[in-house]
């Protein structure tokens, strides 16, 4: 059986909501992040090289990365579902979000964060300069969720499983005013109506109010 390592409020959220989407039984050890430094504990940063979150074991095997732990999972024990198939009219929708989250969205969030902790101010160019890419992405993202109820099409998918993390919990790190942004608030309170979110949320951390607002 799969193990996932969940880093308290991270994005190994992720996983355990696949697992509970794909109905995959899975056991979930739990960690909370270093109350100083918001960092993983010593304890998860043991687990791989790169001691970030998420972090699965399945047979022996240690795997990080969100996207590869998400196509690991799917393909070996989803048996497809909840992937987008390369000769289906969806597949370079769901291909470009799937990336997007990850290669874009989140890399643009860290780099406000990061320059929001070195206390850059407001009229910097560098803070302009991640605003205005933050700002471009969340509005192709408010575009996607008006034309489509998913990020992939028609059907829910691995699409958004990977992006919901930087629409939801990373605005506890980095602050979004989504009140000009009604199809994603839409969408966030779609995603809250779903089972498995709910489960995997409080499974994962039942300290926290899911961000769906
Ligand atoms: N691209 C990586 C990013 C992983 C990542 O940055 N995880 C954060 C949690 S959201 C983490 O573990 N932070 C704690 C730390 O750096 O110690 C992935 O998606 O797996």
């Amino acid at each position: 059986m799969i193990t996932i390592h969940h880093l308290g409020v991270s994005q190994s959220e992720r996983i355990v909501w696949l697992c509970e989407e794909l109905g995959i039984p899975y056991v979930l050890k739990r960690y909370d992040r270093d109350p100083k430094t918001r960092l993983a504990p010593l304890q998860y940063k043991a687990l791989h090289p790169m001691g970030i979150a998420p972090v699965i074991e399945d047979k022996g095997r240690v795997l990080a990365e969100s996207g590869a732990i998400i196509e690991y999972v799917i393909g070996k024990y989803g048996a497809g579902r909840l992937a987008v198939r390369p000769d289906q009219p969806e597949f370079a929708d769901y291909l470009y979000w799937f990336h997007f989250a990850n290669g874009t969205l989140m890399p643009s969030e860290m780099g406000s964060l990061i320059a929001k902790s070195l206390g850059l101010n407001d009229g910097h160019p560098v803070i302009a300069m991640l605003r205005d890419r933050a700002d471009r992405a969340f509005a192709m993202v408010e575009q996607r969720l008006r034309e489509a109820p998913w990020f992939a099409g028609p059907e829910f998918t691995a699409a958004d499983v990977i992006m919901l993390f930087p629409l939801t919990t990373m605005r506890a790190f980095v602050a979004r005013d989504l009140s000009a942004s009604p199809n994603i608030r839409a969408y966030l309170r779609r995603i809250g109506e779903r089972p498995a979110y709910q489960r995997a949320m409080a499974k994962g951390d039942p300290g926290m109010v899911p961000m769906l607002g």
